[in-house]
């Protein structure tokens, strides 16, 4: 018999597959392909019937939200089937007929799980009881949900300071579960609320509300529609948004020219085959990007001074607005002017004279510029100084505030917006934090809390006792695996509120609980009856979300049901708010939520209508929420990464067979690669220079401030891309990126910029 194993393992398995297929990569995105893949998901895993009624509510005016990406759905032309592979990959995912019980956790020790991939405890099945791992303990046990909230109860009051908590989402918990999870945790007195915005847009809501005085989004899909030029900057809308890929079709069809800013040449940025148009089925694609500009990794901040540099030099720029609307301008353009061609060259890699072509193009027409951006900028040493280049883009052409003109953030989770709006942030402003003491008669603590990364380092201190999650998979969407795990390692208590099982499970506090929720999909009853939920996309609208199937399990409880009796447990009765009554009805968290928080006033009434509201954006409305009360020009130096020879600067990017940590495949068809996750993409002759032959097995080590990390065995994939650069998935890769690597102003980890050299393993 083999030995029983005991040793838990922070990482998945370093085992290759063997079975790694190496293809052409496609030149476009969707197609019929696409539906096949997407039918195929769900009808493997899911009862047939749900599966249909799954997909048939899904996006749909009274149906419920897609729990993958934060895309808007169309305001007036929905069709049948408002959804892309990867959002059927998500409802499959969360429909499976699987089930994690008690009875798969008595058979499999925490140590034995935690051997197996990631593929494999996702495929594990919805979890279906509350379960507990005590000190010591080889393997979880079922506990009843009063159990789990008096431990947890227990464990919060023994904490020497409220501030000994840590409690972190993810971006899918709906507005009603988030505001009372903030309020909670605000009354328990600590404003410790990191969450997965701190890793993934933050650089762009410091950056924006420094420009234009609002970290959200200024487009709608209409100002998309009738844009002239459209930037898509570090981003992969193929796989990571595929619904915003009918957007830009429609767009270019309506004369839009694209241009795509990416290392890598992305099958969704060149063309698109629309899977409910005929063409699509067809297989014929509309081509995308006019131009794709196959930028340095990390050299946007010199494209975008270049763009500026062209523009106030050939007198480009909207005299007229930057007058009016803006205040910086003249040391701005002092800075501008000051630029070296030859050093913004070097940097972006790009030429000049094409950086010329592409401001000329954005300043022509009516100068109807929208700029797309996500992961490819959020997430290096200098985001910050870029997007805030961006939004000076948008500024010297009064490209802001007016139709088919805006910065478009595209943000990831499908409610990561909405959970910042009603409260979800370590540093609330003092007006929400005031209006919150008004409406619920307690004193809120001031002090800010920490955010991810800060998170990580206080628990490494010693300084964290409870660590709780509202969703996500903490452990392996943070930077750092190691020390991520010792971090956790080091609490009396982890608790996560979650789906399906995942490694933060298996890397826990002395003791660890797994509180397992309902999805988005399933019908939320509370004591007044079926209950929905409201939440917020990438372009602020709210709309509300109604769950349509059977729970997985009958001892599930919604989100707003753990946080509530979270609350009750913890505060008990003096608390001054009637926890269990705001649970019993959602109706009346709305009512809280619009009585503190700004613009939501007729929230029932509005939410209720199809299709939901606009939040109002001030930025859009040329209202200006900065701290001089104008759009702010506000520069900054160029910093670019100075490689050493043998380095490459290594991104950590999503392959199409996976929403962050949740892996449904082994895929990433529009890369051509099928089979395997631990490669590495190189340019072919990087691989040259190393004397490695394709799909040789590659060792890669990161290094940072004299600290070096290391992950084993990636196959070496030689692929389209600039010299000095290097791709590997995420979360395999996430062991290399240091924890202390942030970007400046934002805390970001700097998923994108990591320094790296590869060698080939030993034999
Ligand atoms: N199916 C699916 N959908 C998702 C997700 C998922 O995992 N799966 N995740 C969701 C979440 S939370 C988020 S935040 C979004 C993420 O959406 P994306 O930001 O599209 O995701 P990434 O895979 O991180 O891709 C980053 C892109 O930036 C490019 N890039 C990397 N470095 C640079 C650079 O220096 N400059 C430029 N210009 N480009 C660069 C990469 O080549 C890649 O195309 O997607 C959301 N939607
Ligand atoms: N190296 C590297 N690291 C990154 C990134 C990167 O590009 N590179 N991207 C970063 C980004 S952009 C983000 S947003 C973060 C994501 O970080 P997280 O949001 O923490 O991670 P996810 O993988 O989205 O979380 C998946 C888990 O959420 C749980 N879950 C799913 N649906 C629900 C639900 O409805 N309710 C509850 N309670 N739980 C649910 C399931 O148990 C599932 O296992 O990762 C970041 N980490
Ligand atoms: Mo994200």
């Amino acid at each position: 018999m083999p030995a029983t194993p005991t040793v838990i393992h922070a990482q998945p398995p370093d085992t290759l597959t063997g079975e790694i297929r190496v293809q052409p990569p496609p030149t476009s995105a969707a197609g019929l392909p696409a539906v096949a893949n997407a039918l195929r998901h769900v009808f493997s895993q899911t009862r047939p019937l749900d599966g249909a009624r799954a997909l048939a509510q899904l996006n749909q005016k009274g149906g419920f939200d897609c729990p993958s990406c934060a895309w808007p759905d169309p305001d007036t032309h929905r069709s049948t089937f408002e959804f892309c592979e990867n959002g059927a990959k998500a409802v499959a995912s969360e429909t499976t007929s699987a089930r994690a019980t008690p009875e798969f956790f008595a058979t499999h020790s925490v140590a034995w799980l935690s051997e197996q991939t990631d593929l494999w405890l996702d495929r594990a099945g919805r979890l279906t009881h509350p379960m507990v791992l005590h000190p010591g303990a080889t393997h979880y046990s079922p506990l009843s949900w009063p159990e789990a909230m008096n431990l947890l109860a227990n464990e919060l009051h023994a904490l020497p300071t409220p501030d000994h908590a840590v409690f972190y989402t993810s971006g899918r918990a709906s507005n009603e579960a988030a505001f009372l999870y903030q309020l909670f945790v605000r009354q328990f007195g600590t404003n410790n609320l990191p969450d997965c915005s701190n890793m993934c847009h933050e650089s762009s809501g410091v950056a924006m509300q420094q420009t234009v005085g609002v970290g959200k989004g200024t487009v709608t899909l209409q100002d998309l529609e009738e844009a002239e030029t459209i930037l898509l900057v570090g981003q992969n809308p193929g796989t990571n948004h595929p619904r915003m890929l009918s957007t830009l079709e429609l767009a270019v069809r309506q004369g839009a020219q694209l241009i795509a800013v990416n290392p890598l040449q992305e099958a969704g940025l060149t063309g698109f085959m629309h899977p409910q148009h005929l063409s699509g089925m067809l297989g014929r694609a509309t081509p995308l990007a006019k131009d794709y500009l196959a930028i340095r990794p990390n050299g946007d901040h010199a494209l975008f001074l270049g763009l500026a540099k062209s523009l106030i030099e050939e007198n480009l720029v909207d005299h007229e607005f930057i007058h009016t609307h803006t205040t910086g301008f003249d040391d701005y353009a002092a800075h501008i002017r000051r630029q070296e061609w030859s050093e913004l060259e070097a940097s972006c890699g790009l030429p000049r004279t094409r950086i010329e072509a592409v401001a000329r193009q954005c300043a022509s027409g009516h100068r109807r510029l929208v700029t797309c951006w996500a992961m490819g900028l959020t997430q290096h040493r200098n985001a910050v100084a870029t997007i805030r280049e961006v939004a000076h883009l948008h500024l010297l052409l009064g490209a802001i505030g007016r139709p088919g003109a805006g910065l478009c953030p595209v943000r990831g989770h499908s409610n990561v917006q909405g959970n910042r709006t009603v409260g979800i942030y370590e540093k609330m402003s003092e007006s929400f934090m005031a209006a919150l003491e008004r409406e619920f008669s307690f004193t809120a603590p001031r002090r800010h809390g920490y955010d991810t990364v800060q998170s990580i380092a206080a628990m490494l201190d010693g300084k964290v006792g409870v660590f709780f999650a509202l969703g996500g998979n903490f452990l392996q969407a943070a930077p750092d695996t190691a020390s991520t795990a010792t971090a956790l390692q080091k609490c009396r208590l982890t608790a996560h509120v979650s789906t399906k099982l995942n490694r933060s499970h298996l890397i826990t506090g002395r003791t660890a609980l797994i509180l397992p929720c309902l999805g988005r999909s399933e019908i939320d009853r509370q004591a007044s009856g079926e209950q929905f939920v409201t939440v917020e996309n990438s372009m602020s609208v709210v709309h509300s979300s109604h769950g349509v199937l059977e729970p997985a399990s009958p001892h599930l409880r919604s989100e707003t049901a753990i946080v509530a009796a979270l609350a009750q447990a913890t505060l008990g009765p003096q608390s001054p708010t009637p926890w269990a009554s705001l649970c019993d009805d959602y109706r009346q968290i709305r009512q809280k939520i619009a009585d503190v928080v700004p613009d939501f006033d007729g929230y029932e009434l509005k939410v209720s209508q199809p299709g939901g509201f606009y939040l109002r954006n001030d930025a859009r409305e040329r209202a200006w929420k900065t701290k001089s009360g104008k759009a702010t020009f506000y520069p900054a130096s160029l910093e670019t990464i100075t490689l050493l020879p043998g380095q490459l600067l290594l991104q950590t990017l999503r392959s199409h067979d996976q929403f962050n940590t949740t892996i449904y495949g082994l895929d990433d068809r529009y890369r051509g690669i099928s089979g395997e996750r631990r490669i590495v993409f190189m340019a072919p002759s990087e691989l040259k220079a190393r004397h490695l032959r394709p799909l040789q097995p590659v060792d890669i080590t990161s290094h940072w401030q004299g600290e070096q990390r290391s992950v084993h065995r990636f196959l070496a994939v030689p692929y389209t891309m600039p010299e000095g650069a290097a791709a590997a998935y995420y979360p395999e890769a996430n062991p290399l990126i240091p924890l202390h690597s942030v970007a400046h102003e934002s805390g970001t980890p700097t998923s994108k910029g990591v320094i790296v050299t590869i060698a080939a393993s030993p034999m």
